[in-house]
């Protein structure tokens, strides 16, 4: 009897504390991931040539960070960092084109994949530019490796960017709206089929553009890559925002129940931009101040849908950007002779691509209501410690190969501590490594790509070694290489020891 009466009350515990564990539950976490937005581009951090409301009204209640870095200066090694936890320069992650394989390997832990295991519903929705299948992929199969098999539930995904063909979304494991009659072709070496090009019918575009982005004409706009066929699938640009958010939103509906991890990954700002017509004109500085209003536009819809659910309170948001500003990025969008007084890298030097910091120093509000107090926060984290500190919010405990070089800043990332990553790589067309307010760039060989130089673009490439204190020099001008020996030589250290290390976390 007594054995029968300790079996019940043990029978009874266990219930009690499963109960216990589902009331604390395990908070959501949307991710908005724009595009190519530089640090002076919205109100908060001081934008002139657009308002934006709801950005501002984050940073209004949220931290907002002055000193936040995505990993690197360009799109697919950030995008590979903040998802794997792990330097881009360990898989030579670099822009790919839009027919690349899948860069991320089948046996790499991934941010989607460890929220996956700790029973979370995860979603991409919006640019992927990580490479799709093993290479050879027929678009008109099932589209694998892709999302899905590196810690994905749901995809619905722009494949590489809007200025890389093919110009369709796929959903899950195909393109939607694909008909069977019409397959569709890819070429990044040749011409394929008879669809005009941005070369041989300049007349047929919304925009001109440079030779790179003068292949295949969809929706009046020429793009870098060929494609044929698929026509019932091709996407409308101008679509983007509604397409993109319609679906944000749906998932979050379906998963409000349970935790979820939302990658919501924008198209905007990036080339090229043609905003919904709602948003023309909403800048005084054309399609890419317009582009601002619209992400800022599609941001609101997220944060109203979060409120209208009522699972604001337990959902952390964080807004950020996966590389600096460009102004021209290869087509003819007025973006340079319509920026007026707008400092789209703040005070910084640089932009995308550029080994200067405007290249990763990029705006970053976390948004949690009753959670985060407002703050302005000068500490210096990198999103690839997002994994790591996602981890600890969560109560889950790394394995030893996981996110090797995720630090946690969890305490920082929510506003609660000042406390600076202890070095930070900043990666670009040459590395860049802070401490404190020391900044080292490495020299490369060799003269910057013409394309580059021919768009104005601060490249910060350079064959002699620089040194900048930002403290007193935040625009990079004064180069201490020969001046500050011993800062120098520790900076290169630690550079080297990131370089020679598999593992750079604890
Ligand atoms: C560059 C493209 C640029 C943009 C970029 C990727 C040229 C000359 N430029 O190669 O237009 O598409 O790749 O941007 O082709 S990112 O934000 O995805 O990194
Ligand atoms: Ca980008």
């Amino acid at each position: 009897m007594l054995y029968l009466k300790t079996f019940l009350v043990f029978i009874l515990l266990i219930f009690l504390s499963s109960c216990a564990k589902d009331e604390i539950r395990k908070p959501n976490i949307v991710l908005i991931y724009v595009d190519d937005l530089g640090y002076g581009d919205i109100g908060c951090y001081g934008a002139i040539g657009v308002k934006t409301p709801n950005l501002d009204n984050l940073a209004n209640s949220g931290v907002r960070f002055t000193d936040s870095h995505c990993a690197a200066a360009t799109c697919t090694p950030s995008r590979y960092s903040i998802l794997t936890g792990s330097y881009a320069f360990r898989n030579n992650a670099q822009i790919l084109p839009g027919d690349a394989p899948i860069l991320i390997g089948p046996q790499t832990q991934t941010l989607p994949g460890m929220l996956q295991k700790n029973g979370y519903k995860t979603a991409i929705v919006g640019k992927w530019h990580l490479g799709l299948g093993n290479g050879n992929l027929d678009w008109n199969k099932d589209i694998k490796p892709g999302p899905l098999e590196v810690g994905f539930d749901y995809s619905f995904i722009i494949p590489a960017t809007g200025d890389r063909v093919p110009c369709v979304y796929v959903e899950n494991h195909n393109v939607v709206g694909l008909e069977k009659n019409d397959p569709i072709t890819v070429s990044y070496l040749e011409k394929v089929g008879i669809l005009p090009t941005g070369l041989s019918n300049p007349e047929m575009l919304q925009q001109q553009a440079d030779t790179q982005h003068s292949n295949t004409i969809i929706n009046g706009i020429s793009r870098i890559g060929y494609m044929e066929g698929g026509e019932k699938a091709w996407w409308v640009d101008e679509e983007f925002p509604n397409m993109l958010v319609g679906k944000a939103n749906k998932f979050i509906e379906n998963n409000k129940e349970n935790p979820f991890f939302l990658y919501f990954s924008f198209h905007d700002i990036h080339v090229p931009r043609v905003p919904n017509k709602r948003f023309v004109g909403k800048s005084t500085m054309g399609p890419r101040g317009d582009a601002i209003a619209q992400m800022d536009w599609c941001t609101g819809e997220i944060i109203n849908k979060l409120e209208e659910l009522n699972i604001d309170e337990n959902t952390l948001v964080i807004f950020t950007s996966d590389n600096g500003p460009v102004l021209n990025d290869g087509y003819e969008d007025m973006a340079v002779e319509l920026l007026g007084e707008h400092k789209q890298s703040g005070p910084f030097r640089g932009g995308k691509y550029s080994a200067y910091e405007a290249g990763t120093r990029i705006p970053s509000i976390v948004y949690w209501p009753n959670v985060v107090s407002k703050k302005v926060s000068n500490a210096i984290w990198s999103q690839v410690d997002l994994y790591n500190s996602i981890a600890n919010l969560i109560g889950y405990k790394l394995a030893n190969n996981e996110a090797p070089d995720s630090y946690n800043m969890l305490n920082t990332i929510l506003g609660k501590s000042n406390e600076d990553r202890s070095v930070l790589l900043e990666e670009s067309f040459t590395k860049g490594i802070r401490k404190g307010s020391w900044k080292y760039i490495s020299p490369v060989s060799g003269s910057v790509p013409d394309w580059m130089a021919n768009k104005g673009i601060e490249s910060g490439l350079s064959n002699d070694e620089q040194l900048y204190n930002l403290d007193n020099d935040i625009a990079e001008r004064n180069n201490l290489a020969k001046i500050n020996i011993d800062r120098l030589d520790s900076l290169k250290l630690q550079l080297k020891l990131i370089l020679e290390n598999e593992k750079t976390r604890k």
